[in-house]
């Protein structure tokens, strides 16, 4: 097989990537390792920024998102029995966020290249990114009983953290970033109507809690668990428990309960990869950085690289210039660590850390007093938030 870019993984970035490069006139191929059943159905990210709107719409793809996404002007976010809500329309002068499920996303991107007759391969194995330093790279992998080479003027690694991609630059031409979190995040979808028009962030003594929803009927809650906890210690019982106990603080509000449609524990992590260009093996997306979800980045950040991805290549097949491609790892990095800083500020504003002081406590409750007390404060959490390019 030939094609122009060789594209790694069926996540939001391989195939948004595929898809723009589609409209640009550049062929690719998508190798993915599971069967489509299964990336349709993963629930993972729910909130789009305002950027990643445009940009799927301005690539045909805001049909369903604009009619089913729900627009929010805002968040709250609760702690020591008080509430304050981050108005976005009053802080970052009308941008907002909608919320559409990622498993929705990838439906429509799925859909799009299909109807484009995009070659997507699922059910790949042994995937092997191969001689990423010539002009001639190729991926090697199984399809079936064969073993098939794809050969490409360009790799793109989208096939997320724990993919091949990465691992194929070798150790001593890689620089990475990591930090783990003492705690992970239990979500589960519910067959319920939100109890709230808007994301309710909460801090609360016996840790971190999110209500929020992906459609009028169904609500998606989170918890912050400890970090080696399995879904066979958490019985539905246990989780509403605890749902109650950190979101309830507010005299009369309150969870309405559901039937529990799907569970998952995500362990919280920072990473970033520095290195997203080897040769012509690019990075994109969660195989080059990971943020833990408390500021709803991960999927945005995977568009955002794909936007200075798509152009990069384009002006390279179109003027046989290679500035672009050159710059892409500076030019992502910039957005990267804004929302990795962001990611981990959230995220240590709003959990409880085994081993916590009082005095640490107090720190949280003071910055959270000062954001509810500071339209300045207000405003830097919302236009992160909204996300901004810069
Ligand atoms: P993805 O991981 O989405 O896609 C990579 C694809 O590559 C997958 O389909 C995988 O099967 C495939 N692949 C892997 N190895 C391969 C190989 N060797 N060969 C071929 N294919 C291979 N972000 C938020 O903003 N909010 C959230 O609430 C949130 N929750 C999350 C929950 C979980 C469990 C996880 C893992 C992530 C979550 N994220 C969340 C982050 C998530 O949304 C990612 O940022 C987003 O999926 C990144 O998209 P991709 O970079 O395309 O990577
Ligand atoms: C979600 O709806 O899945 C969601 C929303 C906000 C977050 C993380 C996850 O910060």
């Amino acid at each position: 097989m030939r094609t122009q870019v060789g594209i790694i993984g069926a996540g939001p970035a391989g195939l948004l990537l595929s898809h723009i490069l589609h409209l640009r006139g550049i062929d690719s191929v998508v190798l993915e390792k599971r069967d489509r059943t299964y990336v349709e159905s993963r629930v993972r990210a729910g909130v789009l920024e305002q950027g990643t709107v445009n940009l799927l719409a301005e690539f045909g793809l805001g049909e369903r998102l604009l009619r089913e996404g729900l627009q929010h002007h805002g968040i709250e976010i609760r702690f020591g029995a008080r509430s304050h809500r981050i108005d976005f329309d009053e802080l970052t002068g009308g941008k907002g966020i909608t919320v559409y499920g990622q498993q929705e996303v990838i439906k429509d991107l799925i859909a799009a290249r299909l109807a484009a007759n995009g070659r997507l391969l699922f059910n790949v194995d042994e995937v092997r990114v191969c001689e990423p330093l010539s002009e001639n790279p190729c991926i090697r992998f199984r399809s079936g009983d064969e073993d098939r080479r794809l050969d490409c003027d360009f790799i793109a690694g989208c096939d997320g953290f724990h993919g091949v991609s990465r691992e194929s630059i070798p150790a001593e031409a890689v620089t990475c970033f990591d930090r783990t979190y003492p705690f992970a995040w239990l979500g589960i979808l519910v067959d319920a109507p939100p109890s709230s028009g808007e994301l309710i962030y909460a801090n609360s003594p016996d840790g971190f809690a999110l209500h929020s929803m992906r459609s009028p009927a169904v609500s998606r809650n989170y918890i912050q668990c400890p970090p080696q906890d399995r879904i066979e210690d958490w019985p539905d019982e246990r989780i509403w428990e605890a749902l109650h106990k950190r979101l309830e603080m507010l005299p009369g509000w309150t969870l309405g309960e559901g039937g529990i449609l799907e569970k998952s524990i995500t362990p919280m992590r920072s990473f970033v990869c520095e290195t997203m260009r080897y040769g012509r093996l690019l990075l994109a997306g969660d195989a080059a950085h990971i943020v833990p979800p408390t500021g709803a980045k991960g999927m945005n950040l995977a568009i955002s690289d794909v936007d200075m991805l798509s152009r990069a290549l384009a002006e390279r097949y179109e003027n046989g210039s290679e500035d672009l491609l050159n710059a892409y790892p500076e030019n992502c990095l910039r957005q990267v660590w804004r929302r990795v800083h962001f990611s981990w500020h959230m995220t240590s504003l709003l959990h409880k850390f085994p081993g916590q002081s009082e005095f640490e406590r107090r720190l949280q409750l003071a910055e959270l007093e000062y954001l509810r007390k500071s339209p300045a404060a207000s405003a830097a959490l919302a236009e992160n938030y909204v996300g901004f390019a810069f």
